[in-house]
């Protein structure tokens, strides 16, 4: 008696499976479509993150420029909200096309094993992408390797995984965007209540730009009151802009308070300086509106005042556009140094800050002082300077 309930149970669930497979939600249509947004979203990660990758990585070809200021707060603002956005378009694709996950013969020649092999980096890629994505912009750490590494190669995987991807359903997307797809709508099962493939990009889509809504504003002012996801909030902390890490959490808080701290310069051979911060004080001082724009994909914006980087050099025999170094109190990691090419260094608005909107510079933004440059990420805006050394 149990056992035909048990044959009837498996039964009528396999039926079911049968019939979610033909669904015309399961269709190469809404497959193509959402794999056209995924497209160009995952375009435009691949190419600001290579662009982000190029600024903090400087090769022979690539020069980063100075102007216009606020460009890589653009640029990184979209990276972070398109990867955002593709996440519901990457979870109704996969909910789409699972049915030819168990599609039978598993592999019918040279050709189609390629095709199939790729989507294990494909799939894996894209939600690895997502995913640790996702987790560092919400500053959560969970694992050990390191995060830039392993996203950047990922998204080299992924997106020669993808290229082959394209290639192989070329005449399939054809078809699709000619409106050719030989699959008609009532060849399918048509089923009240449900929801349509129109209904299904609908929701995927919309999904995707109330995602983008909710995080835009942590970096476009104008949507700020929107901004119930962004994982920071712009104008909070010590004088009006957010902090990434203390004063405390980079160790430096002895060192930065110390009032024999001094500036060392290194300019053209020879010419050395040790300044004080009254020597600073006693310079020019320029102020400049300027932004953080952390790779994180929030920025916040501030008006500072210090002295002229390029200004600084001149006084150490270093004029015509040197490459320069800038080290931090803080030692070791990341953040410890950064760099600036010649034409960065020589902007007008590229300051060793000593003021940041209106006060002292607070502790836990780089006092004595900071870099601060335009067009630059946050991770090169180095805090607690201790040295400028020409290359
Ligand atoms: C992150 C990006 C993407 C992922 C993870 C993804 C994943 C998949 C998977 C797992 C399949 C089912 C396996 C197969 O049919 O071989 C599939 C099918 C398909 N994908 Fe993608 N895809 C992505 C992007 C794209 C793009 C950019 C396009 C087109 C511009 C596209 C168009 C298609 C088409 C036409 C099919 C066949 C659907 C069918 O035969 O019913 N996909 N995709
Ligand atoms: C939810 C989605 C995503 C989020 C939240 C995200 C977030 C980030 C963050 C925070 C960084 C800065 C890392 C750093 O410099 O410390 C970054 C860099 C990068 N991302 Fe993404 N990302 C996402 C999706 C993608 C996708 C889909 C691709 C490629 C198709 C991609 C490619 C890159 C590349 C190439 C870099 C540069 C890495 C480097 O500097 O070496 N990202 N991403
Ligand atoms: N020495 C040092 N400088 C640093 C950092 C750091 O951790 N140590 N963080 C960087 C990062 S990632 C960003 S986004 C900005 C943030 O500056 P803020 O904390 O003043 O907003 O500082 C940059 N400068
Ligand atoms: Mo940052």
């Amino acid at each position: 008696m149990a056992l035909t309930q048990v044959r009837e149970g498996v039964d009528s669930a396999a039926h079911k499976l049968e019939a979610s497979f033909t669904s015309p939600l399961h269709d190469e249509r809404p497959a193509a479509w959402l794999g056209m947004a995924l497209g160009i979203a995952f375009s435009v990660c691949f190419l600001t993150g290579l662009v982000s990758h190029l600024i903090q990585e400087p090769t022979s070809w690539f020069s980063w420029p100075a102007r216009p200021a606020g460009l890589y707060r653009v640029s990184q603002g979209l990276h972070v909200v398109t990867g955002i956005a593709s996440i519901p378009l990457l979870l109704a694709k996969l909910w789409v096309v699972y049915p030819h996950f168990w599609s039978w013969p598993a592999v019918r020649n040279l050709a189609h094993a390629v095709e199939r092999i790729s989507l294990l980096p494909l799939v894996g890629g894209s939600l690895f992408l997502l995913l640790t994505g996702t987790q560092n912009i919400a500053l959560w750490y969970p694992w050990q390797f390191n995060f830039t590494a392993a996203h950047y190669w990922a998204s080299w995987i992924t997106v020669g995984a993808l290229v082959v991807h394209i290639l192989t359903k070329l005449p399939i997307i054809r078809d699709v965007l000619s409106g050719r797809s030989d699959r008609e709508l009532g060849d399918s099962p048509k089923e009240e209540g449900r929801l349509t493939r129109r209904g299904l990009i609908a929701a995927a889509g919309g999904t995707s730009a109330l995602l983008a809504l909710a995080t835009v504003g942590q970096t476009f002012r104008p949507f700020s009151a929107l901004s119930v996801l962004g994982p920071r909030r712009p104008q909070t902390g010590p004088q009006g802009v957010p902090v990434n890490k203390t004063a405390g959490g980079a160790g430096v808080t002895e060192t930065a308070m110390d009032p024999a701290w001094r500036l060392a310069v290194a300019g053209t051979v020879g010419q050395e300086l040790s300044l004080s911060m009254d020597d600073l004080k006693a310079m020019p001082q320029h102020e400049a509106r300027l932004p953080i724009s952390c790779v994180e994909g929030w920025s916040g914006e501030g008006q500072w005042r210090g002295v002229r980087l390029k200004e600084v050099l001149a006084m150490a025999g270093a004029n015509g556009k040197p490459d320069v170094t800038v080290g931090s109190l803080e030692e070791g990691g990341r953040y410890s140094s950064s760099e600036l090419t010649g034409g960065q260094a020589d902007d007008d608005d590229t300051l060793l800050a000593l003021e940041l909107n209106g006060e002292v510079l607070d502790l836990d933004h780089g006092y004595p002082i900071r870099l601060i440059a335009p067009n630059r990420p946050g991770v090169l805006q180095t805090k607690w300077l201790k040295s400028v050394e020409v290359r």
